[in-house]
């Protein structure tokens, strides 16, 4: 199968979010799935009552609302899942793992779903077809052989549902391990922890009401535009009651600039738009920590010139602790310091201050732009601050929402797929299944990397995802996979973590989302939970392409079954009826009693928020304020170790056309690019400070302390929009300049948001890679 090469366009983008083009490109993929009226049927169930949860990103929709949603990007994740596209035995027989390597992400996944489980054969180098039985054997026969059960590692990325990550924990903890990497890690990491350790629940404290209530919204580090559509029609409306959404974001994202909503036809008609922002800021990389602290010192000089009128000392005498160290921190922090790394002058530090202190009620959202640094948890735990100083949480229209990434990554974590997790979980299944439950921590995505990279793990289990495209350093994550004994790739799609494979592997083909999922008690649902903790049910609609394909818990079981028999639950009774494992989610998690009768509610139902009821989950039983100093430089002490002067600061983002690794298409639209990805975003200004042309070709290193090159090929100049001294490429093609070791303090999620690097001419006799 080929795909037709698109001549590589770059020309500034004018139209609003949303609307005309949304449709058009829509329209496209539907047409391209090879079964347009099918998906079309699928597309009208998705987010309905007795439809399928979309399995794209985790925004929530209104419980009140049945109207039909339509999103764009949802729509395209529909339609890639559902294509009659098929890889059988036949295209494996057709291809070897080298020359599959030897293609792009984009024409691997395009080749369609997976439909029978796959065994590699190291001898012709390529995968053959094999029984499922013959795969649960073997890999039992593995796990079995291990001397230790953390040398092995059992990855989850975040659609799995509630059902197949409870299966999940409760297996691999009876087979004696806590090492679940996943792609949390990767992603809103830092937001649990700082939130855990400030507010007592590691999740979001807003609901999707408290959007119409709010007087003003921030957007830190975020482009729902493109990767949470459904996040704008709440901004917009927020921006015609007169509320504030005030945005922060060194790239101006159309998304959040103007939005056409298609279900509006006089708008569609018209060509009109609305505006979803009311303010814009543009912070350097990494500069958020500085601004809020910027933002909460100028709120204590206003406090100190009219006391009273500023915080909500009623609130921060009842409810918190650790406010006088913070405001003796604020006023060690120089303005100097605060302007120097903010990246914004301080008359705008101080219009955002002003913004937040005149509106009563304050949502603060942040993704990946806040996550994805080395000081993300100090910088959530700022935002924090801000919001305790007044009394911003746990009343209506205000509140903390890190907006979650995959669809149910937030009710992964709720499940148990954490690698150091909390007692009183482990306590609750230890009580329930009678089993001596690991109690050591396991490892996550950068520790799991570095076991394998050192032989200390020799079995890959990935639950999902594309861990070989989705880790920093691809090389050396390549490497980790490789190195291992066995790797099994539970996968709806065909992806490089399939060929970047261990001396065994399987490809095991499962449902998604859109595909019945039939068992003996009948046709199945799952459930999941979306970023304002509602949970609700999820029912495939199309039938599966192939009877040789198996749910998630399904073949959850079946490896369960192999490797441990009948402890401590008879797996495969389970799988007759997921009311069963619900009934176990039930007995073992605390918010899900009566979770069957619950899931009838239309709309699903609210797991609840102790923080948005002011109950402190922490140690202190309050509310914490957390103080410490601005590091004395945002430029990690490895880079200036490392000799040379960063060019520029990187950072990698998702285009229009793409979920994580899976690229639906070549085109980054509001970005105004076809048909290209290997580009790097960069100031008009810097190509010439430089001595580089715009379109000219350049190589990219990343500068590190450990004498390691790493470097991507050919990355064609695009003079951008963006502030001087910074850069964008896209994930995951330049997911080889971060450095495995350039992490999060605390939360281990990769610096992807921040990559000193250096630019050269491109060479083009170097070996260049296709990854
Ligand atoms: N269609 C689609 N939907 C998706 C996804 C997808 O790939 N495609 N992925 C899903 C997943 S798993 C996730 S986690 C989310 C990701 O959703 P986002 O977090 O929106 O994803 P990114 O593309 O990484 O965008 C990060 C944004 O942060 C900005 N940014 C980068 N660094 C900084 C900084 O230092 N400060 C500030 N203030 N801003 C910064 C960037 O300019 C960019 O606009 O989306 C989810 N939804
Ligand atoms: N440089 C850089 N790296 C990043 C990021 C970044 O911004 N920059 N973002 C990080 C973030 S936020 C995240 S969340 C991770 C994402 O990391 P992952 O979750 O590991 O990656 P995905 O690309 O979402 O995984 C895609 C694959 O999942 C499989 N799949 C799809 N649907 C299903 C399903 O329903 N069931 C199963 N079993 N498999 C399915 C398909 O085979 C598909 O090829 O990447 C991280 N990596
Ligand atoms: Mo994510």
């Amino acid at each position: 199968m080929s795909l037709q090469p698109i001549a590589p366009r770059y020309s500034p983008y004018q139209g609003p979010a949303a609307g005309w083009g949304a449709l058009r490109s829509v329209t496209h993929a539907w047409l391209d799935s090879k079964q347009p009226f099918k998906n079309l049927r699928a597309l009208l169930k998705t987010n309905q009552h007795g439809g399928f949860d979309c399995p794209g990103c985790a925004w929530g929709d209104s419980p009140h609302d049945d109207r039909i949603k339509f999103c764009e990007n949802g729509a395209k994740a529909v339609n890639w899942e559902a294509t009659k596209r098929r890889v059988d035995a036949a295209f494996f027989a057709r291809y070897s793992v080298a020359q599959l390597r030897e293609q792009s992400d984009y024409w691997l996944e395009y080749q369609g779903r997976l439909t029978e489980p796959m065994r590699y054969d190291a001898a012709s180098d390529h995968y053959l077809p094999v029984s499922w039985d013959a795969a649960f054997a073997l890999i039992a026969e593995h796990l079995k052989g291990l001397t230790d059960p953390n040398q092995a590692e059992f990855y989850t990325s975040g659609r799995a549902s509630n059902e197949a990550a409870f299966l999940y924990q409760l297996f691999v903890r009876a087979f004696g391990s806590n090492n679940f990497p996943d792609c949390s890690n990767m992603c809103h990491e830092a937001s649990g922890i700082a939130l855990n350790q400030t507010v007592g629940v590691g999740k979001g404290s807003v609901t999707f009401d408290d959007f119409a209530l709010a007087d003003a919204i921030f957007v830190l580090g975020q482009n729902p535009g493109s990767n949470h559509p459904r996040m704008l029609e709440p901004l917009r409306e927020a921006v015609a009651r007169g509320a504030q959404v005030v945005c922060c974001n060194p790239l101006k994202e159309r998304g959040l600039e103007r939005f056409q909503h298609p279900q509006h036809p006089l708008e569609m008609l018209s060509n009109g738009s609305a505006a979803t922002h009311t303010a814009y800021f543009r912070p350097a990389l990494g500069g958020d920590w500085a601004l809020l602290r910027g933002m909460a010192k100028q709120l204590l000089a206003w406090e100190r010139e009219q006391p009273g009128e500023v915080f909500d000392h009623a609130f921060i005498a009842e409810h918190t602790q650790g406010i006088d160290s913070y405001l003796a921190e604020l006023d060690a922090t120089s303005w100097e310091a605060i302007e120097a790394q903010a990246g914004i002058d301080l008359a705008e530090i101080r219009q955002m201050a002003a913004l937040y202190r005149n509106a009563e009620r304050v949502i603060m959202c942040w993704a990946m732009g806040i996550t994805q640094h080395q000081h993300s948890v100090a910088t959530i735990q700022e935002i924090v601050n801000l919001m305790l100083l007044r009394g911003n949480l746990g009343r209506p229209g205000a509140g903390l929402c890190p907006v979650r990434g995959h669809s149910n990554v937030q009710g992964d974590r709720t499940m148990g797929i954490n690698e150091r997790p909390p007692a009183a979980l482990l306590d609750a299944l230890q009580a329930r299944f009678n089993f001596q439950v690991p109690r050591a921590p396991g490892h996550n995505t950068v520790e799991a990397i570095n076991a394998m990279l050192e032989g200390r793990s020799r079995v890959f289990i990935g639950l999902g995802g594309n861990f070989a495209q989705a880790t920093p350093d691809s090389p050396r994550s390549h490497q980790a996979l490789s190195q291992c004994a066995l790797t099994v790739q539970i996968s709806t799609k065909l992806n490089r973590s399939h060929l970047t494979c261990g001396t065994d592997a399987l490809i095991l083909p499962c449902l998604g989302r859109t595909d019945i999922d039939h068992q003996a008690g009948g046709p199945q649902a799952v459930t999941v939970e979306d970023t304002f903790s509602m949970i609700h049910a999820s029912h495939g609609q199309l039938e599966p392409l192939s009877r040789e394909m198996r749910s998630e818990p399904a073949i959850i079981a079946g490896i369960a079954q192999a490797t441990l028999g009948r402890h401590p639950v008879d797996w495969n009774a389970l799988i007759v009826d997921y009311g069963r494992i619900r009934e176990l989610i039930a007995d073992c998690i605390p918010g899900f009693a009566d979770f069957n009768q619950r899931l009838q509610q239309r709309g699903g139902f609210y797991l609840g928020n102790a923080a948005s009821t002011r109950q402190w989950r922490t140690a202190s039983g309050l509310a914490n304020f957390s103080s410490q100093p601005l590091p004395a430089s945002l430029l990690p002490t490895q880079i200036s170790q490392s000799g040379a002067q960063a060019d520029l600061i990187l950072q990698t983002l998702r285009s229009h056309d793409q979920y994580n690794t899976s690229l639906y298409g070549l085109d980054d639209r509001y970005r105004g690019v076809k048909g290209q990805r290997q580009v790097l975003f960069i100031n008009a200004e810097d190509i010439q400070r430089l001595g580089f042309e715009p379109g000219q070709k350049v190589d990219i290193d990343s500068l590190w302390n450990d004498g390691v090159q790493r470097q991507v090929r050919g990355f064609t100049l695009l003079a951008y929009d963006i502030p001087s001294g910074q850069a964008a490429a896209y994930y995951p093609e330049a997911n080889p300049l971060v450095p495995l070791d350039s992490f999060g303090i605390h939360s281990f999620t990769p610096t992807s948001k921040f990559i000193g690097i250096t630019l050269s001419a491109h060479q083009a006799n170097g070996s260049a890679r296709i990854i």
